[in-house]
């Protein structure tokens, strides 16, 4: 299979991310697409233009993190990713779309500061600053569910690639008045497959 991803990128993070936590290494290749370019010979591989995206063996694409981070962790027949049943099921959902929307956030931030100054709109940039630091204030609180200490979940991985983009986004600092989160951060960081995939700056 072929799993096209940018080093930046914190959603193709999160897929390089499961193959390695699935030890699937020799079944995954890497590849680094050429987005965000007029006519990159990637359009005609993944015409969205986006990362990540997985070219299963048998030709087939999928687009969306989720999507690729669900089919990764089923290939084994044995999901280590799955969501439970009942209410924690629905704890989790809850948790991991929290997550991700800091993520989306984020994601707009980091690309509207690599837009030519000209280009640059300081009317966005200054509405996710807001966002990032209310969503880090919340997820000072929210790090203690048990769910948030438990085996490795999406909603750990989704949250730790949210805040790993303090690598990209200078003006990102979360850490301060959180030292439950700088805590929980840290220990998630240290793990290999989190290390092996740190975007570039961290
Ligand atoms: N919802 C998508 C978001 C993917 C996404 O926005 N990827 C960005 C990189 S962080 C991208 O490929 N941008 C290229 C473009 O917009 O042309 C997912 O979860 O996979």
């Amino acid at each position: 299979m072929k799993l096209y991803v940018t080093p930046g990128s914190p959603y193709a993070r999160m897929a390089r991310i499961v193959v390695i936590e699935k030890g699937l290494e020799s079944r995954v290749g890497i590849i680094a697409a050429q987005t965000r370019r007029a006519n990159s010979p990637y359009y005609d591989i993944n015409p969205s233009g986006r990362v990540p995206y997985l070219v299963r063996d048998d030709g087939v694409g999928l687009e969306e993190s989720a999507v690729i981070c669900a089919y990764l962790d089923h290939l084994d027949g044995n999901p280590a990713f799955k969501l439970p049943a009942g209410e924690p099921g629905w704890a989790a959902r809850r948790l991991e779309a929290l997550a991700r929307s800091m993520l989306d956030g984020l994601a707009v931030w980091s690309r509207e500061i690599l837009r030519p100054l000209s280009e640059r709109s300081p009317t966005v940039v200054q509405h996710e600053a807001d966002r990032s630091r209310r969503m880090a204030d919340l997820w000072e609180s929210e790090i203690d569910h048990p769910l948030m200490h438990g085996a490795l979940s999406m909603v750990q991985v989704t949250l730790a690639c949210a805040l790993g983009l303090e690598a990209r986004v200078p003006e990102f600092r979360w850490r301060p008045g959180h030292p439950k989160l700088c805590h929980w951060f840290d220990r998630i960081a240290a793990r290999p497959s989190f290390a092996a995939t740190a975007p570039p700056g961290a």
